[in-house]
């Protein structure tokens, strides 16, 4: 199937738009992780080209305003709970923009730490749920300011390895399905410590997300389930990290991808302009975004792992992206963590 070009100028003034949408019903239903949204936006817009898009000072304070002096973690909005998804994001945004000297990174480190459990595994919060989301999560962020070893690195490698299925995959706890999300933050967690090749057969694992390319070159995240782009990335970031991406078709997963941008003549966008008059015609963004399957509405999560997706299939313009960190490969450069082997 043929498809569209990348439309960077839609993809970047659709981010951008995102800031105005704060009266929106969808806003408020994300308003708890505000700082997960900034980190997909900022990101994608690096990777587009277009790193000067938002006001880098105000996004530097909003992170700054979203920390919690009571826990040393970061919260998704200002006055919310801190939780290890938005204190990665945080620390995430603040590297990307070179701003890591703006928060007590200490005490950030001492949140993190305080966060893993005897076995090994961290818990997002202070309420308990474990999940190997956030030994990545905790990991990264502890690498990201030089102080992994501030944790109990073996026994965390220990819970990641128990989460590791028969079939070559991860899941989310020991026993749980695998899933391609979960392969991305196990195999992750894995490369962070230099643990790859001691706890995971490159092949069978990369057999297993292979076969999640479906005949309408899209991938899914486990069998038997839709194909959808955000996918693009937790496969992809995997698969080059075991260096195993020649396993994949990339044409068809570009045009997939390519195919699943809300373009000006599409039928999405038509239908949101239909639906708007006035002043708020004249505010919207009713274009631009890529959406998790071709014809679905765009969000700003699905057009950053669709970019990063294509920036790790080395589509044309685009700046390449850390498989790791998921961050703009220059930044990881910059802090001397890119790897060229993991
Ligand atoms: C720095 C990129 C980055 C990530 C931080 C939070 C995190 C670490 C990773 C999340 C990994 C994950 C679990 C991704 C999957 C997200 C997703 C699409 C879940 C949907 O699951 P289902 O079961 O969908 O609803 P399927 O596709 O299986 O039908
Ligand atoms: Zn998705």
């Amino acid at each position: 199937m043929s498809a569209p070009p990348l439309n960077v100028k839609a993809h970047v003034d659709f981010i951008a738009a995102l800031d105005k949408k704060k009266n929106d019903y969808e806003y408020w239903l994300t308003e708890q992780a505000v700082l997960n949204g900034i980190y997909w936006g900022l990101t994608a817009l690096f990777l587009l080209g277009a790193p000067d898009t938002l006001v880098r000072e105000d996004v530097i304070q909003f992170v700054v305003d979203c920390w919690d002096s009571k826990t040393g973690g970061f919260a998704g909005n200002i006055g919310h709970d801190a939780h290890l998804l938005y204190t990665l994001s945080a620390i995430q945004i603040l590297a990307t923009y070179d701003a890591l000297d703006r928060v007590d990174t200490d005490r950030v480190v001492e949140y993190v730490c305080s966060l893993q459990l005897p076995g090994g595994a961290f818990q997002g919060d202070r309420f308990g749920e474990v999940d190997s989301r956030f030994s990545f999560c905790a990991l990264a962020c502890l690498t990201l300011l030089g102080k992994q070893d501030s944790c109990d690195v073996p026994a965390a490698v220990d819970f990641v390895v128990r989460c590791k299925n028969f079939d070559g995959g991860f899941g989310s706890v020991p026993g749980a399905e695998s899933h391609a999300g979960q392969v991305f933050c196990c195999v992750g967690a894995l490369a962070l410590t230099n643990s790859i090749d001691k706890h995971i057969d490159r092949d069978h694992l990369g057999w297993w997300l292979a076969e999640r390319q479906l005949p309408n070159g899209g991938l899914n995240g486990r069998p038997e389930k839709l194909a959808d782009v955000c996918y693009s990335w937790w496969c992809l970031s995997a698969l080059t990290i075991l260096d195993r991406l020649h396993w994949i078709s990339a044409e068809p997963l570009s045009n997939f991808i390519l195919n699943a941008q809300a373009l000006e003549d599409d039928q999405y966008s038509r239908e949101s302009a239909n639906k708007l008059s006035g002043q708020a015609l004249d505010d919207a963004q009713d274009h631009g975004g890529i959406a998790d399957r071709p014809g679905d509405r765009p969000d700003v999560f699905h057009t950053l792992f669709g970019v990063a997706g294509l920036s790790l299939l080395k589509y044309p313009g685009l700046e390449p992206v850390d498989p790791l960190f998921c961050m703009p490969l220059k930044v990881t450069q910059r802090l001397g963590l890119a790897k060229e082997k993991y």
